[in-house]
């Protein structure tokens, strides 16, 4: 989408996320590699995408699928080697991708070598004010330091044993035990993350989307109550202010941010000209699939860029929420990340109608746009895996009521007619480490690749759309009324976007052309669930 070596790639680029253990396994061994990723970056050129984004490719024990990082300078050795990682960041460019790498400054895992430090150093070290070690409340400090909870669930912090064997002070985590707050009034915290940043621009990243970025910075007294303790704070700005230097001294590398925001006016103040680039915008992806709201929140987001001049992005789907097409074949299109609402019924031929309408929608609208991998198979959550299989921390630290986010990392399927399909060499040692169900042997790449009507066929020949409409790459949106029940809005003076959420077949403009739809015309008319880009005629001045 975006000219290869323009400055501001990112104001427009299409971005796929790959969740590296479940995208593709080169060795054989159940969990997805960097070879694997290698082997489908003709894929991925061929989708049509400007970017890949890996979430956490770090040495970790998974406690959190990686969001766990013992060391930011390395790979994680079931993923590869540093090496690999420097050459497929090259192999990628040279197929025109650029590379997004995940950042996860909040905290760490309980075994980066910072942390094993603050244990053995004891209260009152230097190495524990890196992080929020406090003795308890109570005679014998055996409650936490205050009543925060974990966004996981349960409390949000942890008591310690001393060497000799005595309970000892307790430390910070706002999600698993295994992931340790760091102190970033520490300067010692800031200066770790700006040379880590330095380390992958050096080696090429063109970008970093920066994990939990509203929770860096807590109330010093930890005494304010949650969540507003440790969210959004304002002195959380500098931080991005020191990182957007670091990256306009390396020119045109992204800062992306992942900033839950209910309020939008605070949610922009992280897109200022001197801090991120862009952030993901989740009222998008929660957003009912219904005609009003998706319109106030297409407005409201456009209308809260604008005054910092940051392109708004689109996102659909990602590692941490249900698959679109479930959610949208449900009898409440809307999502909430407190409420995954697993195994409620859904409809999925008609979720998958209308995300193949919501891919349209998303590539049409001004700024960028995210493609979780399987998004473009069409790949619906998997709800019904063995429970015994989960490894979300989140499931067990709810008390087993959330079933948790394995759901929509369950392996990519690629070919074949049964699992592995393809994710794994047909040699595999392993089965692949989340179970595929059968029933995505509908849903192989492979099987796709050449059906014209498949979600594959749909998602390439949009992105390429896209790609060559230059209206599509800068130009804001301008709706107009294309009869009851449609979603529809220029782009330039003659290329348009038409989705019909309502309850009739709906007529095309006079005298347009069809570009592309997600579904077949009925005598000519748009059906129901159904998104068109077309070609306006000329108006007539
Ligand atoms: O997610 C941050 C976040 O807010 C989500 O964790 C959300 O609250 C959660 O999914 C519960 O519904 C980021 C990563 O995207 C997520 O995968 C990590 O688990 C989390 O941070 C901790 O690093
Ligand atoms: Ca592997």
């Amino acid at each position: 989408m975006a000219e290869k070596n323009s400055e501001q790639w990112w104001r427009s680029a299409a971005i796929y996320q790959v969740y590296i253990r479940s995208f593709a396994d080169g060795n054989g061994d159940g969990i997805g590699d960097l070879d694997g990723v290698r082997a489908q970056l003709p894929y991925l050129a061929e989708l049509g995408v400007d970017a890949i984004w890996f979430n956490p490719w770090y040495p970790s024990p998974m406690a959190d699928g990686g969001y766990d990082v013992a060391d930011y300078r390395d790979i994680n050795a079931a993923f590869g080697t540093l090496a690999e990682a420097e050459k497929l960041i090259a192999d990628a460019h040279g197929y025109g991708l650029r590379i997004i790498i995940d950042i996860v400054p909040n905290h760490c895992s309980d075994e980066h070598r910072w942390f094993r430090a603050a244990l053995a150093a004891g209260p009152g070290s230097p190495e524990r004010a890196r992080f929020w070690f406090r003795p308890g409340r109570g005679g014998d400090g055996e409650l936490p330091p205050n009543d925060w909870t974990s966004i996981f669930g349960g409390p949000a912090w942890t008591r310690t044993t001393d060497e000799d064997g005595t309970p000892g002070e307790w430390y910070l985590h706002l999600f698993a035990p295994q992931q340790p707050d760091f102190n970033w009034d520490h300067p010692e915290v800031r200066q770790e993350f700006e040379a880590v940043l330095r380390f992958w621009f050096d080696r090429g990243v063109d970008g970093v989307r920066i994990d939990s970025a509203a929770l860096l910075t807590k109330d010093p007294e930890l005494a304010e109550p949650a969540p507003s303790a440790f969210t959004d704070r304002d002195d959380v700005h500098a931080i991005y202010r020191s990182w957007r230097r670091i990256a306009d001294e390396y020119g045109s590398r992204a800062l992306i941010g992942e900033v839950w925001m209910p309020d939008v006016e605070r949610f922009t103040r992280y897109l200022r000209s001197d801090e991120l680039h862009v952030a993901f915008n989740f009222d998008f992806l929660c957003c009912a699939w219904e005609l009003d709201r998706l319109r106030a929140v297409i407005d409201a987001t456009l209308a809260s860029h604008a005054p910092v001049g940051a392109p708004a992005t689109w996102v659909l789907s990602n590692h941490d929420v249900v698959r679109h097409v479930t959610r949208y074949g449900r009898a409440n299109t809307a999502f909430g990340m407190a409420d995954r609402r697993i195994g409620e019924p859904a409809d999925l031929v008609l979720g998958e109608q209308r995300a193949r309408a919501a891919a349209l929608l998303s590539l049409a609208l001004p700024g960028g746009v995210y493609v979780y991998q399987g998004d473009e198979l069409g790949l619906a959550e998997v709800e019904d895996l063995p429970d015994e299989l989960r490894q979300d921390p989140i499931f067990s630290r709810s008390g087993y009521t959330d079933k948790g986010r394995d759901g929509c990392r369950v392996p990519v399927p690629w070919s074949g007619i049964h699992p592995p399909f393809g994710f794994s060499p047909e040699q595999a040692t392993a089965a692949p480490w989340l179970p595929q169900p059968q029933s995505w042997a509908r849903r192989t790449a492979a099987g796709q690749d050449t059906d014209p009507n498949s979600m594959l066929t749909l998602y390439r020949q949009a992105l390429r759309l896209r790609r060559a409409q230059p209206a599509l790459l800068t130009l804001g949106l301008d709706w107009f009324d294309a009869g009851e029940g449609a979603l529809a809005f220029r782009r330039g003076p003659d290329f348009a976007c038409v989705i019909n959420l309502g309850d009739t077949p709906l007529a095309l403009p006079a005298g347009a052309t069809l570009l592309l739809a997600s579904g077949p015309l009925l005598d000519g008319q748009l059906p129901t669930e159904t998104g068109a880009w077309l070609r306006l005629a000329p108006t007539r001045e």
